[in-house]
């Protein structure tokens, strides 16, 4: 298993409702109107957080929920906020709507806050429905619902060393040497096919080490196994390119993984890079110092990289490209985030002014942000409240929308928490 992967519920605090109240002066029968507005729901956020390396803690507990807001009082008393749920998740945390499977955040930065449910907003209570023509409002709102949001978490795979290079240039092999990871080693390309992981230790030093499938050309456009084990390299400190001295172009191997990178994520050439030429066990000593010399030449032109010529067969080489990661390592002393391509994509707003309708079972659903959270908002036995909502539910174009799906009179239409029934070109709320 190369992520965590969690699947939690959220809801956020309802808002407080509003409430009708009239100021009570001596020698006055009734005064003003002081119905204070309920408080705002508390909203649940995702903070990231360096120090944490697992979701394990949302596999054991898997419903969150914040506060709801108090009730609005007499003398425009505002009712109390409802306390913010703030839930810590790795550095690196995905967060997906479990349902459309749509990317929305993409923790990559410490200490960032992302609010994935929005605490309701706090009704209205009498004191704001107050006009010139109407100084004795009986109308006030419920609060709005806070929004609920099922969630799948996925925890990017954070290794410190990368390998990577054309399939079949021994990098599991290489893996197998330096980790305690067990990875499956062929002579035919595309023996991995999923990411292996191995933690390496050099003295008293250790890192993760990642072994990325093979790259081609034009993986970035799909081919071989495609891109899409690159981003295991984005977050890596440090990558080891390795090379394989019996390829007929090893300069243009080089050239090619360098092209796929850069293509994925130019932001990626400028990962501190190690190169090392791998199976000299393979060629004559002699053939290995010729290649060397000609190499360094060739390979300087385009990169300053320092290379190291090994043999994971032989381990000729091995402690030296070690000690060598070691250091840079120990340079690197904060990982190097790629924020050049970080994805981050809002919630779906289309809902929030249109509405859609479904039938089920005989009832009309109508569902839209806007209408749904008014329809909530009001209470059925407020008689202003729904003459508010009616006007608005007459603005929206919805009857237009129901008669064209052929409702007939005595059907039930469900918004929000609210059930009406259509009669005569109209919806009379009902509950
Ligand atoms: N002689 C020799 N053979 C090696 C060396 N390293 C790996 N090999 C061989 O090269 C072949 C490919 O090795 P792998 O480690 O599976 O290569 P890979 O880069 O992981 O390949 P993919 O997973 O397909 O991308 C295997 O037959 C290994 O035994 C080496 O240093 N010397
Ligand atoms: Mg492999």
């Amino acid at each position: 298993m190369f992520y965590d992967i969690a699947k939690i519920k959220m809801k956020a605090g309802d808002g407080g409702n509003g409430v009708v109240s009239f100021r009570h002066e001596r020698y006055k029968a009734k005064g003003g109107p002081d119905g204070g507005d309920g408080g705002r729901g508390g909203s649940v956020s995702f903070k990231a957080d360096s120090s944490l390396g697992t979701l394990a803690f949302f596999i054991t507990k898997k419903n969150f929920s914040a506060e709801n807001g108090g009730n609005g009082g007499r003398n425009d008393r505002h009712g109390k906020n409802g306390e913010e749920l703030i839930l810590e998740v790795p550095l690196g945390t995905m967060v997906f709507d479990n349902k459309t499977n749509e990317l929305l955040y993409d923790l990559s930065e410490d200490n960032e806050i992302v609010e994935v449910a929005k605490g309701g907003r706090g009704g209205f209570g009498n004191a704001h429905f107050a006009t010139s023509t109407n100084q004795a409002p009986q109308m006030v709102e419920l609060g709005e619902p806070g929004e609920e949001s099922e969630l799948r978490l996925e925890l990017k795979l954070v290794a410190d060393v990368a390998i990577i290079g054309i399939p079949s240039s021994g990098k599991s092999t290489l893996i197998s040497v330096v980790s305690n990871a067990k990875p499956k080693i062929a002579d035919y390309p595309f023996t991995t096919i999923i990411p292996n992981l191995g933690v390496a230790a050099v003295d008293n030093f250790s890192f993760v080490v990642v072994d990325v499938p093979g790259l081609i050309k034009d993986a970035y456009l799909g081919k071989g196994l495609g891109d899409k084990f690159l981003r295991h390299i984005e977050r890596s400190r440090l990558v080891v390119h390795l090379l394989d001295i019996t390829s007929p172009d090893i300069v243009g191997d080089y050239k090619t993984i360098r092209n796929e990178l850069k293509m994925y994520n130019s932001a990626l050439l400028k990962k501190p890079e190690v190169v090392a030429i791998n199976k000299i066990d393979t060629i004559e000593k002699s053939k290995v110092k010729s290649q060397k010399s000609k190499l360094e030449k060739e390979l300087r032109k385009i990169t300053k990289t320092p290379l190291f010529f090994i043999s994971s067969v032989t381990k000729e080489g091995i402690n030296n490209l070690l000690f060598k990661i070691v250091k840079e390592l120990k340079l690197l002393k904060r990982p190097v985030f790629v924020t050049e391509k970080k994805k981050v994509f809002k919630p779906a707003e289309r809902l929030l002014r249109s509405f859609e309708i479904s039938k089920e079972s005989g009832v009309y659903i109508v569902t839209g942000r806007r209408l749904e959270r008014l329809a909530s908002q009001t209470n059925p036995d407020n008689t202003e409240a729904v003459a508010r909502l009616q006007r608005v539910i007459s603005a929206s174009g919805l009857i237009k929308g129901l008669e064209r799906m052929k409702i007939k009179d005595g059907y039930k239409i469900k918004i929000g928490k609210r059930t009406g029934r259509f009669e005569d070109g109209r919806i009379i709320i009902i509950a």
